[in-house]
């Protein structure tokens, strides 16, 4: 079957949902960019996703320096041209505590990177799509956008500020051609957990325990429906959750 070749940037490609999207794609021979902080793991998946036959240039970046972003982005343009799609993927949760409890530097981490480095990478790459007059831009939301569950005041709200932008953006940008989605994702096991307890993997593990999570190419998939939907169609949102999980904390756990 004849595939248009796209030019795809990905955020958050050095684990997860971003290096899983990142292989699924590049076995269809797309010209990736990826992004993240840690330069030894993009490289990583930068060498499996050319394995597989696609041009793939990693750019370590923190998407919390717009600085930073906008050079990133200027050299994916010289390297690629201008981006077909945009994964605005790259996130966390930082702790579980109570809110009187919860630690402030963690509201920053997670506000700095989960709005303020999607709204930066969002514009960087808005601004070569508008030149263009098409382009797809694919904000990652969460369950945690939808509901809000104890503990989770400030990463929920990140993820309510997703859904808002994600709406905003569509509002701003469907005048030019460009589609904005969203993907909002219950339980999925990746490094995710063990990021939000700082390395503690048995408190990771618990999360999952006794239910069936989404796998990062779970996310893939959608990411990649979402993507070879026609020009014409406009996927605003796909929710998917476990089987076993019908809100965020009401969870079928056998064992
Ligand atoms: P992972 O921890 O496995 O991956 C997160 C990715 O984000 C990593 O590649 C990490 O790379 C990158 N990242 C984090 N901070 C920054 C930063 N400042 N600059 C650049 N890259 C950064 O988690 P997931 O794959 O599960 O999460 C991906 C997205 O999905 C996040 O937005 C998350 O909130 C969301 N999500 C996750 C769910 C889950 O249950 N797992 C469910 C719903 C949504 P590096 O550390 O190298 O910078
Ligand atoms: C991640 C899913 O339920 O841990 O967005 O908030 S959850």
């Amino acid at each position: 079957m004849f595939m248009t070749k796209l030019t795809i940037w990905i955020t958050g490609a050095s684990a997860g949902f971003g290096k899983a999207t990142a292989l699924k794609l590049a076995a269809e021979g797309h010209n990736l960019v990826l992004m993240a902080r840690r330069a030894d793991r993009l490289a990583e998946v930068e060498k499996e996703c050319q394995m597989s036959g696609s041009n793939t240039l990693s750019l370590p970046a923190d998407v919390r320096i717009q600085h930073d972003i906008e050079v990133a982005a200027s050299k994916a343009v010289e390297h690629f041209g201008p981006p077909d799609v945009l994964v605005n993927n790259a996130g966390l949760a930082l702790g579980l505590d109570r809110f009187d409890l919860a630690n402030p530097e963690h509201w920053n981490t997670m506000i700095d990177t989960n709005v303020k480095g999607l709204l930066y990478m969002g514009r960087a790459a808005a601004k070569y799509m508008i030149e263009t007059g098409k382009g797809h831009i694919i904000n990652i939301g969460s369950l945690a956008g939808k509901e809000v569950y104890p503990g989770g005041h400030v990463y929920c709200a990140t993820k309510h500020a997703v859904e808002a932008i994600t709406k905003g953006m569509r509002q701003d940008l469907f005048k030019f051609g460009i589609r904005v989605s969203q993907i909002s994702p219950g339980l999925a096991e990746t490094e995710f957990s063990t990021v939000r307890f700082e390395g503690d993997l048995q408190r990771a593990h618990n999360v999952y325990k006794g239910m069936q999570p989404l796998t990062a190419e779970d996310i893939a998939n959608c990411i990649h429906f979402v993507i070879h939907q026609p020009q014409h169609v406009c996927i605003h949102d796909i929710v998917l959750t476990p089987t076993a999980q019908a809100t965020s904390t009401l969870i079928n756990r056998t064992g």
